[in-house]
């Protein structure tokens, strides 16, 4: 083998594996995108919580959000796929306020990160379905929706038509 051709060979080897180099970083690009994606996205909106109606519906004072659909400086929250006993009208009963009192101290006057269900958005009583996680060191910590369920405040009620699967709360 001549000296060129030594050469030519030395070269298409290098490049095949920055080809294959190439590939592979692309696959773990993509690997990451999709983790995140399915992660969600605790930031799409962030503020304090100004009251607490029941252990799962509360009003957030936005102060940051990424959602083009928000128009409103103050929303409610209905906290997706849990469902808390109820405080008011014929099922109204001592849990409904336990849930309550627990939401109240976890959050009033707290800042929470939200991600928002891009799928339902607002239902139809005006509130945004949404995952609620404490602000922890000014970062999204503790998943709520969860921690209500752990406390055993809540129950889960898996609606299949949001963003959101309570079953990879606990992986
Ligand atoms: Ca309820
Ligand atoms: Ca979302
Ligand atoms: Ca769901």
């Amino acid at each position: 083998m001549n000296e060129d051709r030594r050469r030519a060979k030395h070269f298409s080897y290098d490049s095949a594996k920055t080809y294959a180099m190439r590939i592979i970083i692309s696959i773990l690009a993509l690997a990451l995108m999709l983790l995140f994606l399915a992660a969600g996205a605790p930031d799409e909106a962030y503020g304090r919580v100004s009251k607490v109606v029941d252990g799962d519906t509360f009003d957030v004072i936005l102060q940051d959000y990424n959602s083009s659909q928000i128009s409103e400086d103050v929303i409610r929250i209905r906290l997706a796929d849990i469902d808390t006993p109820e405080t008011r009208g014929p099922k109204a009963c001592e849990a409904g306020k336990n849930a309550s009192a627990y939401t109240r101290s976890w959050l009033l006057s707290n800042y929470v990160f939200l991600d928002l269900d891009d799928k339902t958005g607002i239902d139809p009583y005006g509130r945004w379905v949404a995952l609620a996680y404490l602000s922890e060191g000014g970062n999204p910590g503790r998943n709520f929706n969860k921690m209500l369920v752990d406390s055993g405040h809540a129950v889960i009620e898996d609606f299949r038509n949001n963003e959101f699967d309570p079953g990879s709360w606990w992986s």
